[in-house]
């Protein structure tokens, strides 16, 4: 038996919604107790250090390091949080291997191995098999999906390591290692608020989109009946009252949707608790019955990843979906009474400044209930990132600058990082700020926690969009 520590990096030092402290949402790092909950069943000790949740100083981080006492330590980590996850890897001790798994270590092994030298080891992609056969010693050369220095220093990948087919088999997440009580979305309905993941990858190739990378091409789903055995637990273990899915693809299988809202709604769970996908859904793979069926199951928002309101533009970025699809998806969650999100960005391949206002115009001209606009930010290992280093020019901006609230960190074309914050805030102030929207807002506050909710997220835009 060995002693595993996975640390989760404050994203908040880096993140922060719509540049509001208050408004940033405290999600759990599901991955990594995905991982723990693996490590855990093949007999080892595990803890999850959440210096996110618990806003760890360093030196508080430095102390349970020291108490645990561990064999091995393994942090988790988007692009930007690497510098993060430098400062955390200097207080590990000397004698501990040090291995970084997640979305950067997955897009940019040799970027980690040449620039972070604390690092002992990385794994690649999902890492709950990989990562039991590193703590059973088994040889390096032999483990699937890690990377490491050999002993001439010399950068080694070996081959992938296969994707897990039958998600259904893996344990949930182990939540019983996390601070249950830290979590929190401002803008939740309902709480405790819980998070789920039901299917891994996505078959379809949005240039800026860096999901496949750890998740794969091919989508794995959860079973109904899977989904809503994790749904019950919560509800019986922690009083859940609304889940957020995190998948990449949610509605893709519309007969999975079926045989899971049917269940929800045979188990009573549908009204016992409220569900939505933050995350984005497809517009094209929504019909007005699956949607109706849905509301019925508790679904009561839905975000409806639309990118940009410019046909050539979505077609550029390999969106494969047609502005009618869009329009469609949000007139019938409009009708059904499912709130609708439009998560659009902009600086997307072949952007100027009328294809952003496109983006504006067309985000007003639907029913939508809220909507983000978030500045692309090119990661490693997507086509646009490609794309930029032989077109167009990256900016140093550090590892810090890779969120989509930040100033920009690239021009290509006519897409600059002052066009991009510009078109930003802009967008931000004319949908928010205009008689119609406002009045829709107020007509439907049921609650004295809508107003405050109304209030709150209005104040934190107006703040964003002017300053
Ligand atoms: C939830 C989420 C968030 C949450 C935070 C979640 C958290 N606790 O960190 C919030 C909303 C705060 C967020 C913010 C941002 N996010 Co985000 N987010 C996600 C999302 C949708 C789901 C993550 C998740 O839970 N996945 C499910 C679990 C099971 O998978 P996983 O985390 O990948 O873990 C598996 C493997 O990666 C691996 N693994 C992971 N960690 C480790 C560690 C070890 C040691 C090992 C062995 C293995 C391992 O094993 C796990 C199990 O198989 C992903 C998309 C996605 N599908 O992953 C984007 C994603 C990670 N986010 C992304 C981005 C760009 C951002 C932002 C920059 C966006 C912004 N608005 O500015 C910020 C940056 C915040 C930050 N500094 O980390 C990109 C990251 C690209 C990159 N190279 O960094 C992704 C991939 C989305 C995308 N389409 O491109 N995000
Ligand atoms: S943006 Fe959505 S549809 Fe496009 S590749 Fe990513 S997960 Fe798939």
């Amino acid at each position: 038996m060995v002693r595993l520590l996975l640390i989760q990096p404050n994203y908040r030092l880096v993140y922060s919604y719509a540049g509001s402290d208050t408004a940033t949402p405290i999600y759990p790092p599901l991955g990594l107790a995905y991982i723990a909950a693996v490590v855990r069943e093949a007999g080892h000790d595990v803890k999850i250090l959440e210096s996110n949740a618990h806003n760890l100083t360093h030196e508080q981080i430095k102390k349970e390091i020291f108490n645990y006492n561990p064999d091995f330590i393994a942090l988790s980590a988007s692009s930007s949080l690497m510098n993060e996850v430098d400062k955390l890897s200097n207080l590990c001790p000397e004698n501990v291997k040090v291995i970084l798994g997640g979305i950067h270590a997955s897009s940019a092994p040799d970027e980690v191995l040449t620039n972070h030298p604390k690092i002992d080891l990385v794994v690649r992609r999902e890492g709950e098999e990989t990562i039991v056969e590193i703590l059973e010693n088994k040889p390096y050369e032999q483990i699937d999906g890690i990377s490491y220095r050999d002993n001439n220093g010399n950068n080694i990948h070996n081959k992938d390591s296969k994707f897990i087919e039958d998600l259904d088999s893996l344990p949930f997440p182990a939540r019983d290692l996390l601070p249950m009580d830290k979590y929190f979305s401002f803008e939740a309905r309902r709480s405790p608020i819980d998070y789920i993941v039901s299917g891994r990858g996505c078959p379809y190739r949005c240039t800026f989109c860096a999901d496949f990378i750890t998740s794969g091409r091919k989508l794995r789903i959860r079973s109904g009946e899977s989904i809503v055995k994790e749904i019950q637990f919560l509800v019986d273990k922690y009083g859940t009252q609304e889940i957020d899915f995190q998948d990449d693809n949610f509605t893709f299988y519309p007969d999975r949707i079926k045989e899971f809202c049917d269940l929800m709604i045979k188990t009573g769970l549908n009204k016992k608790i409220v569900w939505k996908v933050a995350n984005g859904v497809r517009c094209d793979k929504l019909t007005l019955p699956m949607l109706k069926h849905m509301k019925k199951a508790g679904c009561y928002m839905l975000s409806l990843g639309i990118e940009s309101g410019n046909q050539e533009i979505l077609d550029k970025m390999r969106k494969a979906e047609k502005l009618e699809d869009i329009r469609n998806a949000a007139n019938w969650c409009h009708q059904v009474g499912i709130e609708s999100r439009g998560l659009f960005i902009f600086g997307n391949i072949g952007e100027n400044r009328q294809t952003m206002r496109d983006t504006i115009e067309f985000a007003k001209s639907l029913p939508l209930d809220t909507a983000t606009f978030h500045i692309c930010i090119p990661m490693p290992g997507t086509e646009h990132h490609e794309i930029i280093k032989k077109e167009g020019k990256f900016l140093d901006v550090g590892f810090e600058g890779l969120t989509a609230y930040s100033d920009g960190a690239f021009i290509l074309g006519d897409v600059n990082p002052k066009l991009m914050s510009e078109m930003q805030k802009k967008a931000y102030k004319q949908f928010y700020i205009r008689p119609s929207f406002v009045m829709k807002r107020f007509l439907r506050i049921r609650s004295l926690d809508d107003i405050k909710l109304i209030a709150k997220g209005g104040l934190e835009v107006l703040k964003f969009a002017t300053n």
